[in-house]
């Protein structure tokens, strides 16, 4: 499976910008500098356990304190803060309410045609107490899994933090998938009740949840799924089956407040989130109680650096990992205010991000490249009608994000004051990785700069040697740290093979790849390339084909750009982009020629594109990834096969097919 480990990735983009943080930044931030940086990662590194043992109990509640803190006798199946017992929705909640932050607002929600509900800490206690004992009302426990199919509205989060209070891992169904994705996992993960909606507004359109749901559950194909819990929100008809359909509206009000979270074991699963390689069956990632709670938390205070007024919002939905870990538990763990919004930026409504951080004057901001590409590529004009003063912090996660990206979002969201945390991490960490801390790492734009303290990072070839400055190789982390998945559900094995075995040990030690390729330059930044699958190899070069995008897209005409190799007699492969251009730009022959010449100018001539064929959409999955695979198939003549389930938009395959 590993490509050959001989042959590193060559090229290097040259991105010579830093940008320091400024001394304003520096003095009102947590961690102040890159001095106090290094004195965390050295105090972690000399003495882990007493790093993260000691970070468990200042940040968490505990009903009883842990005796061990990290258990790594079976390797890769980690134990974090074995013997103690605590409950998360304690940690988001209780905590809060019984401090003094009742009144705080803990989410404000916009809806999608406008409507806007503000829930205190307190309002958010007692509907979630309300919600798990409804949730105990149709006769579910601890141990149980209960899967969510939802809008974004806060009747997920509740759902999510109500599962929890009661000891049952939640397992969330993006709202996009269709019924026969949500029947695979209702169905891997035996879920004995299932949380939706009557639909949902996406898009200017409305999505049936309901009707999806009762055709997963159709002829008995689900036999776990015992009762079905419907949030009323588009107000459709929908078909109810009595002794299992249940209306929330019917069954939450009448609960009581008074339900005691349930103390769970620190190894107790928290949640079980699916995700889909290129290959195979979408795997259940598990995540557990205690290393995620304070992997969330901890993650969300160091890299936000949040204020007690802040208002924070993260543009995923809560389908994703992002939302688990930076909509719902990171943020509330810490008491922040949280916003969650229904809808998303689109050609009737370009400016509603914008809308939304002018009114409810937002202070972080936590989108990804793609949201940022999309609004490039429409012009500044539209961010430029509103206020947003208010911004403090930007940041991105989801893919590498090109340098003009970067810079634009700096320059024309950020009014170059606000830093950007660029935060490189995965469904399977839990939380961030690598990311810049914002009062203390100097940023390059395209880079996620430096590990968390605590994360021993690298950048490696097959044969497990660190590589030279600026060569590419697989990145790999080294230990083990508290958010980390701790399997795959029903499939221990699958987990082992995938993530630690896939490289041979280091030392003797396993180390953890997750499939992206990285080069670290020569200050020891991380550069994440891409998914090693997405790699090429032209003439014995292996090429990232990030860097050949981030090239195109620094040419003022092109707005996006998706990079493949495709099988070639004398190269091995050779290099087709596909491209999108700025609205209002032409494609011809003149301008094909003159990208061509760009890329070779930014790059060098290996990295030249063969071919280059314009594109109003480019293929990607439901949380904005480009699908290189699908359009390495097409520029290739080949079948699309494989899972193709992710896929956003079907009929951006059929134009590029055209
Ligand atoms: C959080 C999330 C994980 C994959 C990961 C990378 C890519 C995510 C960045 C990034 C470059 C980043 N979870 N990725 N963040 N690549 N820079 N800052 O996205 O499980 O859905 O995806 O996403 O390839 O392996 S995920």
């Amino acid at each position: 499976m590993c490509p050959d480990p001989s042959s590193q990735i060559e090229t290097v983009l040259q991105e010579e910008r830093v940008f320091k943080p400024s001394s304003s930044i520096v003095d009102t931030s947590n961690i102040k500098g890159l001095e106090h940086y290094q004195q965390m990662v050295e105090a972690a590194r000399l003495n882990p356990e007493s790093f993260w043992g000691e970070a468990a109990l200042k940040e968490l509640h505990w009903f009883k304190p842990f005796h061990t803190v990290l258990d790594w006798s079976n390797p890769p199946f980690a134990k974090w803060f074995d013997g103690g017992k605590t409950n998360v929705s304690y940690n988001c909640l209780d905590r809060h309410v019984k401090q003094g932050l009742g009144n705080k607002l803990a989410i404000i929600w916009e809806g999608e045609p406008g409507e806007v509900r503000k829930i205190t800490y307190k309002e958010l206690f007692e509907e979630v107490c309300r919600v798990a004992n409804g949730l105990k009302e149709l006769g579910i426990g601890k141990g149980d899994l209960v899967a969510l199919y939802m809008p974004m509205v806060p009747e997920a989060a509740m759902a999510m933090l109500a599962c929890a209070r009661i000891g049952a891992p939640h397992s969330v169904v993006f709202g996009g998938f269709s019924s026969e994705a949500l029947r695979d996992r209702l169905n891997d993960g035996e879920a004995k009740a299932v949380i939706t909606a009557d639909g949902g507004f996406r898009k200017d359109k409305i999505i049936s949840l309901k009707n999806a749901v009762d055709s997963a559950l159709e002829n008995h194909s689900c036999p776990s799924v015992k009762s079905v819990l419907v949030v009323r929100r588009t107000c459709e008809e929908v078909a109810f089956l009595s002794g299992r359909d249940y209306w929330w509206h019917e069954l939450i009000p009448n609960q009581s407040i008074d339900c005691p979270p349930e103390q769970m074991d620190s190894e107790d699963r928290l949640f079980v989130l699916y995700t889909s390689g290129s290959t195979g069956k979408p795997k259940g990632v598990v995540h557990t109680t205690s290393g995620y709670n304070l992997w969330a938390h901890l993650t969300f205070k160091w890299i936000f650096d949040v204020k007690e007024d802040d208002v924070y919002w993260c543009t995923a939905d809560v389908g994703w990992i992002t939302g688990h870990s930076y909509i719902v538990y990171g943020p509330l763990s810490n008491g922040t205010t949280t916003v969650m919004y229904e809808g998303v930026p689109r050609p009737s409504n370009p400016g509603a991000f914008w809308d939304l951080i002018q009114k409810h004057k937002i202070n972080i901001f936590y989108t990804a490249p793609t949201a940022i590409r999309a609004f490039m590529k429409s012009g500044r004009s539209i961010p430029d009608q509103y206020d947003l003063s208010s911004l403090r912090l930007l940041g991105t996660v989801g893919e590498p994000i090109n340098p003009e990206a970067w810079i634009w979002y700096r320059e024309v969201i950020g009014a170059e004051k606000c830093p950007i945390v660029d935060t490189w991490w995965q469904t399977e960490t839990g939380g961030v990785m690598i990311s810049p801390l914002p009062g203390a790492i100097p940023t390059k734009p395209g880079s996620a700069t430096l590990p968390l303290p605590g994360i021993e990072a690298d950048v490696v070839t097959g044969d497990g040697k660190t590589v030279q400055a600026n060569k590419g190789g697989y990145l790999i982390i080294k230990r083990p740290w508290p958010g980390m998945m701790r399997t795959v559900h029903g499939n221990p094995q699958r987990f082992r093979e995938s993530y630690w075995e896939y490289l041979n040990p280091i030392n003797g030690e396993l180390v953890y790849f997750a499939g992206d390729g990285a080069r670290r330059d020569e200050d020891g930044y991380f550069w994440i390339m891409g998914r090693v699958d997405d790699v090429i190899n032209v003439s014995g070069h292996r090429l990232g084909t990030m860097e050949i995008e981030s090239a195109l897209v620094s040419h003022s005409s092109v707005a996006e750009a998706a990079v493949v190799g495709i099988p070639d007699d004398v190269k091995g492969e050779s290099v087709v982009a596909f491209v999108s251009l700025e609205t209002g730009r032409n494609s011809n022959d003149e301008l094909i020629s003159m990208l061509k010449k760009h890329v070779s100018q930014e790059i060098g001539a290996i990295a030249r594109p063969d071919e280059i064929r314009f594109t109003n959409a480019l293929p990607k999955t439901r949380s904005g990834k480009i699908m290189r695979r699908l359009l390495r198939a097409l520029a290739s003549g080949e079948e699309v096969k494989g899972d193709t389930s992710t896929l956003e938009d079907r009929n951006v395959l059929d134009e590029l097919r055209k």
